[in-house]
């Protein structure tokens, strides 16, 4: 039974670190050569996908994430430290989308399994790196590239951990509306629910996942009423929580009869554990509750009311053990088999962002009085460029002139003291 888990978040790569401008000092000298190293790049925004972690719940609730930024290179040509990646963990079958373009950028479906879908901006060069033969000693040096954000919905398929089983009108809609944040129809009537209803439980650290099934009668097996088409669903849930309403007369005819029906319709749901829960305590007499005690004292049975609340908490904590401990135990048996899986197969390390933009793609346009140049590489260099200093700013005019976008600005009409937009940056326009 799947069930989708979807949360948005906010995700900023770290910023990379200025470059440093810096002349060696020497005895003697009036100014040495060129010793400004650059900054470090700034840490990545990576997912990893983790068998250990089973559903967006901590996404839920904290929505922004931030990589570390790099540190500024330093004059001797020291190089500034790069900022750590920040590895958000996430459960196997998370798809990752671009929430404004809509674009998937990861599914990620293996354990280990890693994607970096924000790359950390690079660190800008010192002006050590800028030393050609006719330019020995460069009075600029770059900025660090900002770390780029992007908003991200992130969409998990979920499957159950948790069957709530039981006849008609017992509670069950009404108890996973107390404990998780599914909102199911409630009625006084049998039927109510028409399909099944999932929600996440959290219980301390531990999170799990709940489904509200249609309601069972005698013959569900053959098809009576509704239960069957939801039955194959449960077969993959690690534990049943069997509800039954303490206002019914027959307790242990019901309890035994729905039982029958898991073993006719398959022996292996029949021997999942089930957890027995006595509801509605509110609606009865302290003599029925001794009474019920006594039919199922073999069965340890919790007894609850879904509406007042009472003897819920406890319930909780006794499914999570039980779900806790199973979870242990498929662990062991998963790790064995990833172990194995992993030899053949390692996971997949996906980094679309890797494609460096071509500098020769970009366009050239005039919109109003500004005249604008759009390209990834172009855009990148302008932004990571101190127009402040004269020599990075004739850098930037001396790379519009090689790629043509120069030219193309002259014959649009550009002239002296324009301004011309390049994505964040605005610089004015010099003529030869
Ligand atoms: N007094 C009392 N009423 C309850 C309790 N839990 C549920 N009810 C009532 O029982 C009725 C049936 O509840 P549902 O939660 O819809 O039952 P269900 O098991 O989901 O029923 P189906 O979907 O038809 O299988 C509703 O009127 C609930 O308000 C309880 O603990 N005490
Ligand atoms: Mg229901």
């Amino acid at each position: 039974m799947y069930f989708c888990d979807e949360t948005e978040i906010r995700v900023k790569a770290g910023s990379g670190g200025n470059g440093c401008m810096s002349f060696r000092r020497e005895k003697y000298v009036d100014r040495g050569g060129p010793d400004g190293g650059s900054g470090g790049d700034g840490g990545s925004i990576v997912f990893e996908a983790d068998v250990n972690i089973n559903t967006l719940v901590t996404y839920a609730s904290k929505k922004h994430f931030a990589a570390e930024s790099g540190t500024m290179g330093k004059g001797k040509d020291m190089t500034g430290k790069c900022g750590e990646d920040l590895i958000l963990k996430v459960p196997v079958g998370t798809l990752i989308y671009d929430k404004l373009e809509g674009r998937l950028l990861a599914d990620l479906t293996v354990h280990g399994q890693r994607m970096t879908v924000v790359r950390g901006g690079r660190g800008g060069k010192g002006n050590a790196n800028f030393v050609t033969s006719v330019r020995q000693a460069p009075d600029f040096a770059e900025l660090g590239e900002p770390g780029q954000e992007l908003e991200l919905r992130l969409e998990l398929k979920l499957i159950a951990d948790v069957a709530l089983i039981g006849y008609p009108n017992v509670g069950k809609s009404t108890l996973i509306s107390h404990i998780s944040n599914a909102r199911p129809k409630i009625a006084d009537y049998p039927f109510t629910t028409l399909v099944p209803n999932l929600g996440v439980v959290k219980v301390g650290e531990t999170d799990f996942v709940v489904a509200d099934i249609p309601g069972l009668i005698e013959g569900a097996h053959e098809g009576k009423g509704l239960g069957i088409e939801f039955l194959k669903h449960i077969e993959r849930t690690k534990i049943l929580v069997h509800l039954l309403d303490i206002t019914h007369d027959d307790l242990k005819g019901e309890y035994q009869k729905l039982n029958q029906e898991l073993k006719l319709y398959s022996p292996t749901l029949a021997k999942k554990p089930q957890l027995l829960v006595v509801n509605k305590t509110d609606a009865t007499i302290p003599e029925m509750l001794d009474e019920a005690k006594r039919l199922f004292k073999a069965k340890h049975p919790l007894f609850m009311s879904a509406v007042t609340g009472a003897g819920v908490q406890e319930f909780l904590y006794k499914l999570k053990d039980k779900i806790l401990a199973l979870r242990a135990k498929e662990r062991r048996k998963s790790q064995i088999e990833y172990r194995k899986s992993k030899i053949e197969n390692e996971p997949k390390v996906f980094r679309p962002h890797l494609d460096i933009p071509d500098m020769r793609q970009y366009t050239v346009a005039k919109e109003g009085d500004e005249y604008v140049v759009r390209g990834k590489r172009i855009e990148q260099l302008a932004v990571m460029t101190n127009t402040r200093q004269r020599g990075g700013l004739m850098r930037l005019f001396d790379v519009l002139k090689k790629i043509g976008a120069y030219r193309e600005l002259h014959r649009l009409g550009a002239r002296e003291r324009d301004k011309v937009r390049i994505g964040k940056k605005v610089i004015e326009f010099r003529e030869d």
